[in-house]
């Protein structure tokens, strides 16, 4: 089960910054405080689901978790600021920038992707194939391509172009998250079927969370939601709210048959597709 390993997770995540340098206190203070903010660590229990259904202690995939969710936090820090969202919550408290100054909070945005290489090279030094840099690299530089899409309003005419920006901005990390397992076990054979799925997850989670966002407020939500506000093409303002449940339900279908047509336990992979059904934050 991966909440077995969730919070052995969370204290190793609490603790990969103490030994970063003291002097700098302020900076690791700002990175912390939204590292280990509450998070839903979706991306952690999907890298853990992955590597239980191919056998694999998820301990051993606790760096490529940790790098994960730097990228991922450094991506929340970033949006967040007034450049981007402007937005003031996020993970249940105020935004990075809003605490430590717009300064610190590109500074600690910049720093989680140094740290996040650097927990990438201790995996490689483990024995993992050097691919898993690569494919890391490019999740990295996909999803700020998505929002560089997601930000030019020209681009976004049709739903198969918010798609695009959804499969870069939220999939290309996602899609990692399911694959990496294999640059451990250095087997390939399921590559393509994971990425396949990881799109369909991608998607669905994206889908859900503007469903979240239009349903629920930010205070129940515990982050602030400027879509709206900035005029931002979203599922529910492309197809409206039915159509985005329908187009949900279908995605989360692809992805739990790409599973059954794997010779691997996918337990762990079907309940995520059941949490992202589910979810409510
Ligand atoms: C590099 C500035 C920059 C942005 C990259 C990923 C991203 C683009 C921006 C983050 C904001 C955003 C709404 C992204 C879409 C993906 C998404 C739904 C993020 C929220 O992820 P959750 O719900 O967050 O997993 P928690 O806080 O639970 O980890």
């Amino acid at each position: 089960m991966i909440t077995n390993y969730i919070d052995e997770f969370e204290t190793y995540l609490n603790e990969v910054l103490i030994n970063e340098n003291k002097e700098c206190s302020k900076l690791y203070e700002s990175i912390s405080y939204s590292l280990n903010a509450k998070g839903k660590r979706f991306r952690p229990k999907l890298i853990f689901a992955s590597a239980i259904s191919f056998g694999i202690n998820p301990r051993d995939l606790f760096d490529v978790a940790v790098a994960i969710e730097m990228i991922h936090t450094y991506s929340l820090i970033h949006d967040d600021l007034p450049a981007l969202d402007d937005d003031k919550l996020r993970r249940g408290v105020a935004t990075n920038h809003i605490v430590y100054g717009e300064d610190y909070a590109l500074l600690a945005g910049d720093n989680l992707q140094s740290l996040a290489f650097s927990h990438i090279y201790k995996c490689i030094e483990k024995g993992f194939d050097i691919k898993l840099l690569a494919a890391f690299a490019t999740s990295c530089k996909e999803m700020v391509e998505g929002q560089s899409l997601d930000i030019d309003e020209n681009y976004k005419t049709d739903i198969s172009k918010l798609e695009t920006v959804h499969l870069l901005k939220t999939g290309a990390l996602i899609k990692f998250c399911v694959a990496c397992p294999l640059f451990y076990t250095k087997d390939y054979s399921y590559y393509d079927k994971l990425i396949e799925y990881g799109e369909n997850i991608g998607i669905a989670f994206q889908i859900m969370d503007d469903i979240l966002d239009y349903k629920y407020s930010d205070e129940e939500l515990g982050k602030s939601n400027s879509d709206a506000l900035n005029d931002k093409a979203t599922y529910i303002s492309f197809v409206g709210i039915q159509k985005s449940e329908d187009l949900l339900a279908q995605k989360i279908e692809n992805a739990r048959n790409i599973l059954s047509s794997m010779d691997i336990d996918t337990k762990e992979l079907d309940e995520i597709c059941e949490f992202n059904l589910k979810r409510i934050k």
